[in-house]
């Protein structure tokens, strides 16, 4: 039987007879689907028919998406006689059209992983340790955990925390269970790319970093973005090269700007080898040569940024009216005076310096260009170690493809077009990220690049988060939570983990007057993933009581779990899950080509089961209640409040059907629903009815001024305060103040065969890249004595308290990289007891620091520090 539908895989059964029926009738095959004559042939050649049907062995292709990486990409599992034996990409998903990753073909031998926890465990000895466990029943383990987290709950809810990972099925994890057990969330953004999701919103509103519009650019800065390897902005790996394949057709100009030569490998035009962390350099640079050649888009800054408000000496914005009322004051160069900003037919001034109110004052921009003057290419390029030469040829670049003025008709609306983009994500994460990512952002808004056609995009759809508003309204707290949240520390807060642990140590010393106590950890292994490694471990050793969710023993796990609740891999229901590229729509759930393996349980279930435990699965704001509202459930399909479901089949049918589907089996069946194109209204900030969502972008950070005053009043030392500047501002990195003999900048990368520690056990992908290495410029080994292979010490000097920190690993010649800096891979370090992993090798996350000096202002981890090299 082979249905289409739409251009839509459904479920095929074969069976050996049907394969010579196939046969007879080629063509037609041929017609319907090239896919399936691959697949065909390979069934005729497994054997001949027999005619015993008894022994027919049947095959089902069942979609189900890839449970490894970020961006779920469909797939469709290969069965025969019931047993999933192979994955493909489904070819009507739009993020991933029909291909898979190593990864992804991969995640076989993850689902069948002998080595995966089977049962539910209970830990037998002292925390800290290698764990040892024994089995336990569901119902025991589940009793466990809830008992533990009803005694903190009721006693104070502060004292219940909940650690998420790289989030999946959001609705039913962070929202639905946070809010029915009122545990705190703490996330692992502060690792990932928060910095740059937090100068996104400050600046613009958009609740993600920054990509381009690859149907239209024309000229790319691919910044920090490992394209061979990572995903960048938002996605995981397979959708944005895909997209720039096609673009490089097209003829975009790709430059790559970091330390490493592969990310960008053969897809780069050009490399500018920058020196790590330098980044805001190099934008703030070009941020001035793009407004010494006047390559700047008026109308957009004007009308659409704060570049035109007035700003007194002190810093503030000029404004006029009472309290709430009172309105930012541009200098309206008709009347000669200054009126409300936005106000109808007004044509603020951007430059010059006017008297209002007996006060000398000048536009947003013109502080902006004078502050910038200071950072000319030449210094730039001496900061971030490049040829001079490069930057004028970026600005060249950008100067001939901004086509400041031009429109270009998308849908029916004429949309400025400005075909420049920037790629950046997990570059946000260097000691002035936040800032850095504001700078990049800047230099687009200076060419009206944001949200235009060919320009540069942040998130899928152009939606204003509710952190536009929120990061310029924080009142500042004396008494914080234990992760500082709206402290005097870190006011803009990405919720950072290491932060906590720190806090957790010594919560005196931060006027916080509690400790967590217990702590459930769902999909994330902090103690390989997060930095650094040792106030993780300092900080986690404080919890009472650590119930950890996951499919294997993660280091974390062993290390700390009192109790360990098996998950699924992909033989489970999650989502629902957007699945577009960001020009087509379409939304996925995963469905599981198999029942869960061992005593696995899906994590839903396993939340359901959990919650029927601690008695706050039902009744009014139980999870159930919880689910309804976060799946915005139409009245007719929510779920009852008073009993549970049968199972995560029967939520997702609730789901499926308030959805206007016909139930859960279209998912099961057709796996991905393509709702068509996305349209330009949508993507384009530009294009949406009110611009940019009515949101001003924020070339000028009055609000980020303001909090620098607030903590210096409250005392907090000026490593806390420096970085809150109204505008991006560079400054000598800390990390440069430890000694010379710390000569090299260690920095950190992804792996195309691995995802995040999340992989490193699967024998296939193992045996592509077995052991952890140091990738390290052969010239600089040879200087300093060192054959490719030797083993070596890196040693980490923290430049705030004086701390050493080591690890031993292979050096590994690459001409590819800055002389200066060493490149140490995520995804090793042991990352969770399984034979697969033993002998891997050690994690950078042993070397870096977390805290002063090395958090940014936005409580978030910088990826940087200095090493040096010794002989092992
Ligand atoms: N040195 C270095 N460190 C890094 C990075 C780097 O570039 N260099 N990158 C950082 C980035 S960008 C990120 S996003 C973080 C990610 O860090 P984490 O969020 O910790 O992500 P993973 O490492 O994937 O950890 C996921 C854990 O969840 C488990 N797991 C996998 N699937 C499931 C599931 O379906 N259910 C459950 N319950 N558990 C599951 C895995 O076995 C693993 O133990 O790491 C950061 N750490
Ligand atoms: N195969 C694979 N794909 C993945 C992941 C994975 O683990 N494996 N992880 C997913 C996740 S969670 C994320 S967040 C994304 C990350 O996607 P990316 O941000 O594209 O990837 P990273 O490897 O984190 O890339 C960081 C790049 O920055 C460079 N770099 C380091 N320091 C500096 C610096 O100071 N300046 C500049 N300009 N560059 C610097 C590194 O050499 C590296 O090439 O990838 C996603 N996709
Ligand atoms: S790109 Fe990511 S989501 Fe897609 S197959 Fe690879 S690991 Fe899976
Ligand atoms: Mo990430």
């Amino acid at each position: 039987m082979l249905q289409l539908n739409k251009g839509t895989v459904m479920v095929l059964k074969v069976t050996r007879r049907d394969v010579l029926k196939v046969g007879a009738a080629a063509g037609a095959l041929t017609a319907a689907s090239s896919l399936f004559v691959g697949r065909m042939s390979t069934i005729r050649a497994v054997g001949a028919p027999k005619p015993d049907l008894q022994l027919t062995p049947v095959e089902e292709w069942v979609p189900t998406t890839c449970w490894i990486g970020k961006q779920d990409c469909g797939m469709l599992a290969r069965k025969i006689d019931g047993r999933v034996v192979k994955f493909e990409g489904h070819p009507a998903n739009p993020k991933n059209q029909g291909t898979l990753c190593p990864k992804g073909q991969g995640q076989i031998a993850a689902l069948y992983d002998p080595d995966r926890v089977k049962t539910p465990l209970i830990r037998t000895n002292a925390k800290g340790v290698e764990g040892q466990f024994r089995k336990a029943s569901w119902d025991e383990a589940l009793e466990l955990v809830a008992e533990r987290m009803n005694e903190v709950r009721k006693r104070d809810p502060r004292l219940l925390i909940w650690q998420k990972g790289r989030s999946k099925a959001k609705k039913f994890y962070d929202e639905a269970f946070v809010k029915a057990s009122g545990a705190m969330k703490i996330g692992h953004g502060a690792y990932c790319s928060d910095a740059g999701y937090r100068a996104l919103e400050y600046t613009v509103g958009t609740h993600a970093v920054l990509h381009p519009d690859f149907k239209h650019t024309k000229y790319l800065l691919s910044w920090g973005w490992n394209i061979t390897s990572a995903g960048g902005n938002k996605t995981c790996w397979l959708t944005w090269n895909q997209q720039l394949d096609e673009a490089k057709k097209n003829g975009i100009k790709v430059v790559a700007i970091d330390p490493r030569a592969r990310p960008a490998g053969p897809f780069a035009d050009e490399w500018v080898p920058i020196k790590p962390g330098t980044d805001l350099a190099l934008a703030l640079a070009l941020c001035n040569m793009m407004i010494q050649s006047g390559t700047i888009d008026e109308p957009y800054l004007k009308e659409f940024t704060n570049s035109a408000h007035l700003v007194k000496a002190d810093g503030t914005f000029v404004r006029a009216g009472e309290g709430d009322e009172a309105k930012e004051q541009v200098w309206d160069k008709a009347s000669i005076g200054p009126m409300d900003f936005g106000k109808y037919g007004n044509d603020p001034a951007l430059t010059g310096e006017f008297e209002v109110y007996g006060e000398k004052v000048k536009p947003a921009f013109q502080v902006f260009k004078e502050h910038v003057a200071q950072y000319t290419p030449e210094w730039a390029a001496q900061k971030c170690g490049i040829n001079v030469r490069q930057i004028y040829q970026i600005a060249e670049d950008l100067r001939k493809h901004a086509n400041i003025g031009a429109t270009h008709v998308v849908d029916g609306v004429e949309i400025p077009y400005r075909p420049v983009g920037i790629m950046t994500y997990h570059i946000s994460q260097t000691e002035l990220g936040f800032q850095q990512v504001r700078a990049q952002t800047m230099l687009m808004m200076l060419l009206g690049a944001m949200g235009a056609v060919g320009g540069t995009l942040s998130d899928w759809t152009w939606k204003i988060h509710k952190g536009y508003a929120g990061l310029d309204n924080i009142s500042i707290t004396e008494e914080p939570n234990v992760y500082l949240k709206n402290s005097k520390y870190y006011p803009i807060n990405s919720g950072n983990p290491s932060i906590m642990a720190q806090v957790m140590v010594d919560p005196e010393a931060y006027g916080v007057d509690y400790t967590p106590e217990v702590c459930i950890i769902h999909m994330a292994n902090p103690m390989t993933s997060f930095l650094s490694q040792k106030d993780i471990y300092n900080g986690y050793m404080k919890y009472k009581f650590v119930a950890v969710i996951d499919p294997w023993l993660s280091k974390t796990a062993d290390l700390f779990a009192d109790v360990v609740l098996p998950a699924a891999t992909l033989e489970k229901y999650e989502g629902p899950t957007s699945a577009t590229d960001q020009y087509v729509g379409a939304q996925t759930l995963r469905t599981p080509p198999m029942d869960p393996l061992f005593e696995s349980r899906g994590d839903i279930q396993i939340y359901m089961d959990l919650c029927e435990k601690a008695g706050i699965l039902t009744g009014e704001d139980g999870y159930l209640d919880q689910v309804n509202k976060a799946l915005k459930m139409d009245d007719e399909h929510k779920l009852s409040i008073d009993s549970k479901p049968s199972g995560e089949r029967e939520v997702f049918d609730h789901w499926a059907k308030s959805a206007g589907y016909d139930g859960v089996e279209f998912f099961e069946t057709q796996s991905v629903d393509v709702t068509g194109p996305v349209s330009a209204k949508k993507r384009y900030g530009y294009a949406m009815d009110e611009p940019f969502g009515g949101a001003v972008h924020r070339l000028y950070g009055e609000s980020l001024l303001g909090y620098q005053n607030q903590m210096k009043a409250l005392d907090v030392e000026e490593i806390y305060w420096r970085d809150y500047t109204a505008l991006p501002t560079w400054r000598e990195m800390t990390m440069n103040e430890s000694p010379a003999e710390y000569d090299m900048n260690l920095i950190s990368f992804h792996m195309i065969e691995f995802k995040q520690s999340r992989t490193s056990m699967i024998s296939v992908l193992k045996e592509l890249a077995p052991k952890s290495r140091a990738d390290i410029n052969p010239a600089t080994a040879k200087a300093k004595g060192f054959a490719e292979g030797d083993q070596v010490i890196v040693e980490s000097h923290n430049a705030v308290t004086g701390e050493t920190r080591q690890i031993t690993v292979p050096l590994h010649f690459t001409e590819g990289l800055r002389p200066d800096t060493l490149a140490i891979p995520h995804h090793y370090g042991e990352i969770a007891k399984h034979p697969q992993t033993e002998g891997q090798g050690a994690t950078p996350n042993t070397l870096f620091f977390t805290g002063k000096g090395y958090t940014l202002n936005t409580a978030d981890q910088s990826f940087h520090v200095k090493v040096r090299l010794l002989k092992a």
